[in-house]
């Protein structure tokens, strides 16, 4: 493990390789991105073993990034801590690339090409099972959409996990309330999540997704669970924000799909990360940020309401749920 970076540079980094990739690539997914990049920092920053220099190292945690999706993210990650080199990230999504869009094994520190949703766990739950049967010590951790979770596959894993008592496993829902085109709320319902994986008979930890320090004790705790004598596995509900760390992507589920435009799309993301760049980073990019970046006009559609069954569906009746803006960001709140 390289310790290479904090969490918090880390999470700069996948943002500002994100914000990159996405636009060079007219790739799509940003908003996801965002939203797990500060789980995956935690992760690469301060709890998975792994050897750079030995991607297939036997006693290494294994990741499985199941909303494969957000594949920039855990690219941006793996490159930053020294599996390969970072130059390699403006290939993403090129043709011919080993960085496809969503996440392949083909490179080093990937153990599971994921993309279709709902095959993660299942996936994971395998590894977790081999690993305990042959008395390892390594852990498993698997990244799932809040989204994702609507695949019935999800939950038979989910079962097998309690019924096998993998402690060794540990899943983290990217609880950000969207999915495509919509809230959750109006695609299908998920109801009271905890009190769902509490009844499959997981040790569920909830937490604010976006914090680090919430991240890390979360993380602890699962470590101390798999040490108890219940061996159940653990969930960490991680509530996050859709395009966090970028004012005008949050909470809009046009940064689903959409990717920072040259303009005012991309200079804005460069200049709000680089207002809030922490200390021994460097953009290799942009060093300076955007010298006379081009600003939104009143004709551009900044924070409008991009959801589906609202904007373009207008007899379907306000059904939002208030989502918290990040303070001091022109993000919109839902009414309840
Ligand atoms: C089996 C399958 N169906 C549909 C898709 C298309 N798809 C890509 S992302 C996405 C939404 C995922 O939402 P969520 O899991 O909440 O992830 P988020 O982007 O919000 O982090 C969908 C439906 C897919 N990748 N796999
Ligand atoms: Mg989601």
């Amino acid at each position: 493990m390289g310790n290479k970076w904090s969490s918090e540079q880390l999470a700069w980094k996948i943002r500002r390789h994100g914000i990159e990739m996405t636009h060079l690539s007219g790739g799509s997914h940003i908003g996801a991105i965002m939203s797990v990049a500060d789980i995956i920092a935690v992760l690469y920053s301060d709890v998975i073993k792994y050897k750079e220099d030995e991607p297939r190292w036997d006693e290494r945690d294994r990741f499985i990034l199941s909303k494969g999706h957000a594949g920039a993210s855990i690219y941006a990650a793996l490159a930053e801590v020294g599996f390969f080199d970072v130059d390699e990230l403006k290939t993403h999504y090129q043709n011919g690339s080993r960085l496809s869009g969503h996440v392949s094994h083909h490179l080093p520190g990937v153990d599971f090409s994921t993309g279709s949703l709902g095959h993660g766990l299942s996936a994971g739950v395998g590894m977790a099972y081999a690993l305990k049967k042959d008395e390892k010590e390594n852990k498993v951790y698997v990244v799932l959409g809040d989204g994702e979770c609507d695949e019935g596959s999800v939950w038979e894993a989910a079962l097998f996990a309690n019924h096998f008592r993998l402690n060794n496993l540990v899943a983290i829902i990217d609880y950000n309330h969207m999915q495509s085109l919509d809230f959750n709320e109006n695609t299908l319902e998920l109801n009271d999540l905890g009190e769902k994986w509490k009844a499959f008979g997981w040790n569920v930890v909830e937490i604010n997704g976006n914090s680090h320090d919430e991240l890390k004790v979360a993380f602890k705790q699962a470590e101390d669970n798999s040490k108890k004598s219940n061996h159940k596995p653990t969930v960490i509900i991680a509530n996050t924000i859709k395009g966090y760390g970028i004012s005008f992507m949050q909470n809009d589920v046009l940064w689903h799909y959409r990717f920072p435009h040259s303009g005012w799309e991309y200079d804005s993301a460069v200049n709000e990360l680089h207002a809030n760049m922490p200390e021994g980073v460097e953009d290799i990019y942009t060093p300076e940020g955007i010298q006379n970046p081009i600003l939104p006009t009143e004709n551009d559609d900044v924070c409008n309401d991009h959801t589906f069954t609202h904007t373009w569906n207008t007899s379907y009746p306000e059904k939002m749920r208030r989502v918290e803006a990040v303070p001091g960001s022109s993000a919109r709140e839902y009414k309840i």
